[in-house]
């Protein structure tokens, strides 16, 4: 998963990745779930520990390999960056999901309605994390895993055409200096 790549590239962390085909289902075959008996990508195996969901990935890596810290020291600092990481996908992928479902569905079956209010919540979202980022470069004053979080359900907003409006400044500014980091391109899915 992108939001694993972008934490292991930031970090400057070599891995090697075995792509599991969802279309094939083989997420649910008996090779990929005598590693991850859940039968969900991503998993990580590293050094014979095999860790599931991309959010421990993260938190794995930030306790294995602390440096470059992608966690604030301070306490409250580290439950901040944490609760963008839970905004990310608790709150905003699934109103991003109601959208991008539909629109991967051949026009006559898309349901617009679910469409609307999908993007009437990220706009809401949106509104949010632009007060959020008042006064700060990151989400969390330094680049944390909370904003890595939010990329891949940005990236895929633009991917289906959308764009961060000129009325969330403080959301556009984050998001070009999130595309400038070289792990922005180096996390690319392949298709
Ligand atoms: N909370 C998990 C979600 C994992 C997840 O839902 N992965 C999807 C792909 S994005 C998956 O494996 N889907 C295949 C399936 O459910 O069979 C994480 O962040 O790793």
């Amino acid at each position: 998963m992108r939001k694993t790549r972008i934490a292991l590239l930031e970090k400057g962390l070599k891995w090697e990745t075995t792509w599991v085909d969802l279309t094939k289902g083989e997420q649910k075959k008996p090779e990929y779930l005598a590693i991850n008996p859940v039968g969900k990508v991503p998993a990580l195996i590293d050094d014979g520990a095999v860790v599931h969901d991309s959010t421990i990935i993260n938190e794995y890596l930030e306790d294995k390999f602390p440096q470059p810290a992608l966690l604030p020291g301070d306490p409250a600092a580290r439950a901040r960056a944490r609760s963008f990481e839970d905004y990310a996908d608790a709150y905003l992928a699934p109103s991003l999901f109601k959208i991008l479902t539909n629109l991967r569905k051949p026009e006559a079956e898309r349901d617009w309605e679910k469409i609307r209010e999908g993007e009437r919540e990220v706009k809401d979202h949106f509104a949010f994390l632009e007060r959020e980022l008042a006064g700060r470069q990151f989400f969390a004053g330094q680049l944390s895993l909370g904003d890595i979080s939010l990329v891949p359900p940005l990236a895929n907003y633009e991917r289906a055409g959308y764009r961060i409006g000129p009325e969330f400044p403080n959301l556009m500014a984050w998001w070009e200096r999130m595309k400038s980091r070289p792990s922005f391109a180096a996390s690319m899915p392949p298709d």
